[in-house]
């Protein structure tokens, strides 16, 4: 059954001294226009997820951060849709639990190396994960926006949030990178050497490849005001406030 994998996510590792139920940090000189929503889009990488949180939540606390962690899993078998997942979780978490300014997606397997990686949002979207093991510690494409991305809420909305169209693996950050650009802001980065990252090895697992992502990418400019936080449809299926992040379990629907 499931009952050893509930207790499992339900358990409290010795390092969160303080309750961090849902996820949710507030240090007492919280200021308004502060608050930080790190938003992983999930699916059956369970060891991943929990090594992820024993690294985010001290960086974030170190750094006294006004945050919140949502984990947005996608429900069903359906091909993955990252992006679409990552559009539904984010209006659920500014429907269901505050106002936020700043939203910071993160793949599950990625973790930051260095406490001094900036979590929070500078005036403009910020690349975060620019210094990635695998990639030899270097970026291996100037466009590149996937992996760890921050941006103000306020500009997320501005593009619309990320497509909804790109089921299975590929393309939906370059996606948003030509969204950001469409709308005039500009992509900053960190300090590499703050910036540093290992990947989380995957054992051989078979994705499916997004066939049709050169396709999408050709449009995105045009596409991006028609397709987005406005066209999303999705059914939440539930919703958990657990005990170091907050989970939306989500429906995306079938790809067409
Ligand atoms: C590009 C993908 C991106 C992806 C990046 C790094 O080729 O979505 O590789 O992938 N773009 C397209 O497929 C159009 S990684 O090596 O981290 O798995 O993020």
């Amino acid at each position: 059954g499931n009952s050893s994998r509930d207790a499992e996510s339900h358990w409290i590792p010795p390092w969160a001294s303080d309750p961090i139920t849902g996820g949710h940090h507030a240090p007492s000189d919280c200021s308004p226009g502060k608050s930080v929503l790190i938003l992983v889009p999930y699916r059956q990488r369970e060891q991943h997820l929990a090594a992820l949180l024993s690294y985010l939540h001290p960086i974030l606390q170190r750094q006294q951060l006004c945050y919140s962690i949502v984990v947005g899993e996608q429900y069903g078998n359906a091909t993955f849709n990252k992006a679409k997942l990552m559009n539904a979780a984010f209006l659920e978490s500014v429907r269901q639990l505050r106002r936020f300014d700043c939203v910071v997606f993160h793949d599950v397997d990625l973790l930051p190396t260095n406490p001094f990686v900036p979590y929070n949002c500078p005036a403009y979207p910020r690349h975060i994960s620019v210094s990635i093991d695998k990639f030899g510690y270097s970026l291996p494409y100037k466009q590149l926006v996937g992996g760890v991305l921050a941006m103000p809420v306020r500009h997320f909305l501005k593009v619309n949030g990320y497509s909804n169209l790109f089921w299975g693996w590929g393309g939906e950050d370059d996606d948003m990178e030509a969204r950001i650009r469409s709308v005039g802001l500009l992509v900053t980065r960190p300090n590499p050497r703050l910036a540093r990252y290992r990947m989380i090895r995957h054992q051989a697992r078979k994705e499916i490849l997004n066939e049709v992502r050169y396709k999408l990418l050709y449009l995105s400019s045009k596409r991006y005001r028609l397709d987005g936080l406005n066209s999303l449809s999705y059914s939440l299926v539930a919703s958990e406030s657990r005990p170091l992040y907050t989970h939306f379990l989500i429906d995306l629907g079938q790809p067409p």
